[in-house]
């Protein structure tokens, strides 16, 4: 059976302006993403953050409110309303494009008051030693949700709810400052102790009532919105038993299979290999390990051992398991885990991830459209390059050239049910030179020509299969055959 790749695609990145109406773009742009290639898609968060329409919806203030309510100075979000959230996710599925939300659970901003708790202060470089002794702490952690009132669910938080907060209103302090009797879990990355306090007021899944909550909201969301599965944000932050439970019970009920990937921002492939076998339900994790070689990389001036680029990272490790990206709207410039690729090494790291065999790649919008508020280009022809090959021609067999410190590369043989497929990727993050390369039975005897146009003359592949493949210092050479340059 004729089967195509799986392609995802980051839609947002930071810093789209708050009236970028990205719901009502997507119903446009459904048709389009389809023709790329693009069957999954990660949509940013939807629910009601403590900024309004200036929140990336990371900031989140009320799960109930997808942009309905008014609350936090406007009804509709950064992205737009409820209805046009839904009416999107309508437009992609229509174009079996699988919907994946972003849910943020591990904490709330933006409370309406605050209350009067007794808390510890934390080491904040050592979560497990307490500083001093208990006092009385004033903190935002009361959510009336009034704008709202009680449609679709009366339950209210307060501290109780939560294991710790950042800054005392008292003292006008910053911190963290956990609450009298709460603990942290120990279900939780290890890094700085016990990475479970990430930001604003944590939320505490011990607590039965909580977990209560996010059971029902869980099931609301699902019914409200019927997307295909979730992007889970900080899953390294939140107690792993939560999500095991909290997918098992959403998948028996609703009878779907929840496509999950989680965000576990670690570069020890360790932590994510333990997180993975812990937690069944949860399909990938995004690839860290591989974005930090990558950025390596680009700052290595050709220095970087390239036989080691995929060494110990998740698509190395759990190929089955891997979603590889490049960068994302964390990483960006000026955000909180910045970590950007160097652009000359981006085309690169696109091939790598998208001409190979394992590995769901994630397109990041930030590279399809540009960064206009950091002057970073856009992508756009190159991407839709590798967008098409991958789609095309990026099948069959592959064998791997990665065997050298600069200059490595790979093939596919191409299959039976994409004509023509099959394809040769040689790229060098030194000085350029050649490799000979098989590219199986099918592409024997053929022509092929380099579909990114840095190298012009084409190679001839002889009848076993071998042909010597050329690449440019600091760059990539995608070799297809001819009568396949005209579907680009
Ligand atoms: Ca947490
Ligand atoms: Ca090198």
């Amino acid at each position: 059976m004729k089967r195509n790749n799986n392609t995802m695609m980051q839609y947002f990145e930071w810093y789209l302006p708050n009236n970028c109406n990205l719901w009502q773009n997507l119903i446009k742009m459904a048709p389009q993403l389809k023709k790329m290639g693009i069957n999954m898609l990660w949509l940013p968060p939807a629910c009601k953050g403590a900024a309004g329409i200036n929140d990336t919806g990371y900031g989140v203030y009320d799960l109930y409110d997808l942009g309905e309510f008014n609350q936090k100075g406007s009804v509709r979000t950064k992205y737009g309303t409820k209805d046009e959230y839904i009416a999107a996710i309508r437009a992609l599925q229509l174009e079996d494009i699988q919907v994946l939300a972003d849910i943020v659970l591990n904490h709330r901003m933006g409370a309406d008051e605050m209350q009067d708790i007794i808390a510890y202060k934390i080491n904040p470089s050592n979560r497990n030693e307490v500083l001093g002794d208990y006092r009385t702490i004033s903190a935002w952690t009361k959510y009336n949700f009034e704008g709202r009132n009680n449609v679709y669910s009366d339950f209210k938080l307060d501290w109780s709810h939560f294991t710790s907060i950042d800054y005392d209103n008292i003292a006008k302090e910053n911190g963290i400052f956990r609450f009298y009797g709460k603990h942290f879990s120990n279900e939780v990355d290890k890094e700085l102790g016990n990475y479970d306090y990430l930001m604003g007021c944590d939320v505490d899944f011990n607590n039965l009532d909580t977990v209560d909550d996010l059971n029902s909201w869980g099931k609301w969301f699902l019914t409200q919105t019927n997307v295909d599965g979730f992007r889970l944000d900080a899953v390294k932050h939140i107690r792993s038993s939560f999500y095991k439970k909290w997918l098992a019970e959403l998948k028996t009920t609703f009878n779907k299979d929840l496509y999950t990937v989680g965000e576990y921002f670690s570069v020890n492939i360790d932590s994510l290999l333990n997180y993975l076998d812990y937690n069944e339900q949860v399909d990938s994790l995004f690839d860290v390990p591989l974005h930090d070689h990558f950025k390596q990389a680009s700052e290595s001036n050709g220095q970087y051992d390239m036989s080691k680029i995929f060494e110990d990272t998740l698509v190395d490790r759990r190929p089955s398991k891997a979603v590889t990206f490049i960068d994302n709207h964390d990483t960006e410039p000026g955000q909180s885990l910045e970590s950007w690729v160097k652009d000359w090494f981006r085309p690169l790291a696109y091939s790598m991830i998208m001409l190979r065999e394992k590995g769901i790649p994630c397109i990041f919008y930030g590279d399809y459209y540009g960064i206009p508020a950091k002057n970073i280009p856009d992508m756009k022809d190159f991407l839709d390059t590798l967008l098409a090959v991958r789609k095309n021609m990026a099948y069959g067999e592959q064998r791997d050239y990665l065997d050298h410190h600069n200059i490595i590369g790979w093939t596919r043989e191409g299959d039976y049910y994409h004509q023509d497929s099959g394809l040769a990727v040689i790229l060098s993050d030194g000085e350029g030179g050649s490799k000979q390369m098989n590219v199986g039975k099918n592409l024997a005897n053929c022509c092929l020509y380099d579909c990114t146009g840095n190298v012009r003359e084409p190679v001839y592949v002889d009848k076993d299969g071998n042909g010597i493949f050329y690449v440019n210092g600091g760059s990539v050479s995608v070799w297809i055959k001819k009568d396949n340059m005209y579907n680009l």
